[in-house]
Parts: C-alpha cells; structure tokens; sequence
C-alpha cells in the first residue's frame, strides 16, 4: 500500500520520538533521575516503527527488556512513558513497573518482558484468543539474537505452526546478545532459516530501512490476517550503544561502534523521502521540533511528579477480573 505524505510524517514522528526518548533515558538516568536498569533501542527505530506501523490497538505486541522504543511504535504516551521510568504516579503503570514492565493493553501492548525468550510464548497465546475469537487480528513477538536461543522460543515457534495462528516473531539482530557476539552464539545458518525449520515463512529484512521492514511486515500481516499461520522476520539492526546503559562496550572496536552509527535509520529515511520529493526538510525539521518539546515536557512532568503512595504497594499485583 503507497503511503501517503501524512503517513510518512507519522513514520519520522515516531522515529523520531523514539531517538529523542532514548537520548533523554540516557541522559536522566546518569544524573539518577531513573531508578533500576534501562535499556535503550538507538539504533533499532526503523525496526519497531516499521513493524508495528499498520498495526491497530487491537493488535498485540508482546516485547523485551529493549522496549521503550517498541511502546512509542505501538502509539504508547510518551508522558505515560517518562512517568513510568522514573517511578513515579501518572506512570502507565502507576510508575510501579518501570522500563522492562511497562504495558498499556489500550494500545494492545501486552508488557515489556526482562525475561529473554519471554514474549514468544505470550504472543503466541493472544495470537490463539484472535483466531478462536476469528478477529483477523494478530499477535506479535518482538525478540533478539539472543533470545532466539532460547527453549521458550523453540516451543512457541513450533506451537504456532501447529496451531496455526496468525503470530508473528520478530527476531531483531543487532549483533549481540548482552556481551556475546551472535556471530559466536547463533548457531546455524541464519534465525530466519531455523524460523523456517519449524514450518513458517521466514525473511532477513534490512532494519535500517523503514520500508523494507513494512513491506516484509506487510506480507506477514496479509498471511496472519487471512489465518494462513505465522511468519518470522529477521531484522538485522544496529545497536548505537551499549547492552544498558552505562556499559562500556569494552567488547567492540571503536570502528564497529562508528560503522553501526554511520547505518543509521533515520538519516536514511530523510534522504530517501526528500529526495523523492515526498517530504521537504522542512516538514521533517517541524516535527523534530514538536517532539523535542514533547519530551522535554514529558521529563519535566516526570521530575515534578511524586512517587508512587506506599498505601498502593499492593496494589495492581494481580490482574483484576
Ligand atoms: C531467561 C533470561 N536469561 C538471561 C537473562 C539476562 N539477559 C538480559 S538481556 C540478555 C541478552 C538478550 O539479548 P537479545 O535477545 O539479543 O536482546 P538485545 O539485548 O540485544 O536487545 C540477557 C542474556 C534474562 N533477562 N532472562
Ligand atoms: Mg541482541
């Protein structure tokens, strides 16, 4: 499906915010304004934005320890958002989850997850309520390079086959599995082919390019959508920084490190559409713009905000029914 100007201003927007959220997480959490661990997705953004670009709240996502950049694809509030980071109440979850537990299921997004290989499995279970319920919606995983080792993730890919549900794994390689190369790790000839060992189509998709990863994420979506099965993308992408942030990287050559950053998505995105004449810089420089006084808001909320009541502690524990 061509995309329409507005859409494209849509796919920078959320590119955008999502770099501009991040660089700030880094930013916060060294001077303590951010409690625990983050993880942050530089690097990644055309993967999560051209996944769940032609999503509705509807669809579900289910992502990972990574997954601040997955919520803002999925259309999460970037306030929300902050709230939630820096613990404090109007968090999208009461700020008692933090960055590797928030969800919002008002946009279908079913949780970060610090367990690696944890959201497979769970995809796969709303993938099984939308085809019992014949919605002709779909359920998607995102995980890593490294989570793609693990049993869970084995189990999942094969149920999903044999129950033909409309799930989709999405495996982001970026290269590394905390401080393991996959190159080391993953064995086999690609994540892809042992995807399509299990009986699913599978593709390798460039994650630095927004188009290539809707366009594959569009032939993925046409088979779930029809309850043909699931479908497996391999998105190859660049991790800018660390695996958390504050972490050296004393495993990578200063050259890699520069190289993964020269492959940047969101440069290319605004080469591509400007120079095709879609966009004029100038709309591109009006939303930067807008989103960085979007963030810059939301962290100043964040820091006015109190913490959590220690009357709610146990609150919000167990889902209610
Ligand atoms: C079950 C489990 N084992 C180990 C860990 C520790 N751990 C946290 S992140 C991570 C690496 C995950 O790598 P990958 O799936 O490639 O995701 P990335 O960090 O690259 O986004 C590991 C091993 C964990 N959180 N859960
Ligand atoms: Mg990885």
């Amino acid at each position: 499906m061509q995309l329409s100007r507005d859409d494209l201003k849509r796919a920078y927007r959320s590119m955008f915010t999502i770099r501009t959220f991040e660089e700030r997480v880094v930013k916060e959490f060294a001077q303590g304004n951010i409690p625990g661990f983050a993880h942050v997705y530089l690097g990644q953004e055309a993967s999560g934005v051209g996944v769940c670009f032609d999503l509705s709240n509807e669809d579900y996502i289910g992502s990972t320890h990574r997954g601040h950049g997955h919520c803002i694809a999925k259309g999460c509030d970037v306030h929300g958002m902050m709230l939630e980071i820096m613990g404090k109440q109007g968090g999208l979850c009461g700020g008692k989850g933090g960055s590797m537990h928030i969800a919002d299921m008002s946009k279908g997004m079913l949780g970060a997850n610090a367990i690696v290989g944890g959201s497979p499995p769970i995809a796969v279970g709303a993938a099984l309520t939308q085809k019992l319920k014949k919605t002709g919606k779909v359920a998607v995983a995102f995980s890593g390079d490294g989570a793609s080792n693990q049993g869970t993730t084995f189990e999942a890919l094969n149920m999903a086959v044999v129950l033909k549900v409309p799930a989709i794994f999405i495996f982001e390689n970026n290269g590394y599995g905390e401080h393991t190369a996959a190159s080391y790790a993953v064995g086999g000839p690609s994540i892809a082919e042992r995807a399509r060992s299990f009986g699913m189509p599978a593709e390798v998709v460039d994650g630095s390019d927004f188009f290539a990863v809707r366009e594959a994420m569009g032939r993925a979506l046409e088979r779930g959508r029809a309850d043909e099965g699931p479908y497996a993308l391999e998105i190859v992408c660049s991790r800018f920084t660390g695996h958390f942030v504050g972490d050296p990287q004393a495993y990578r050559l200063p050259e890699e490190v520069a190289r993964a950053r020269a492959n940047d998505p969101l440069p290319r995105f605004r080469a591509g559409v400007t120079e095709a004449a879609l966009l004029d810089h100038a709309d591109l420089d009006a939303i930067e713009q807008e989103v960085l006084a979007e963030v810059e808001d939301a962290v100043s909320a964040g820091m006015a905000a109190n913490r959590p009541d220690l009357s709610t502690l146990e609150k919000d524990v167990y889902v209610r029914y």
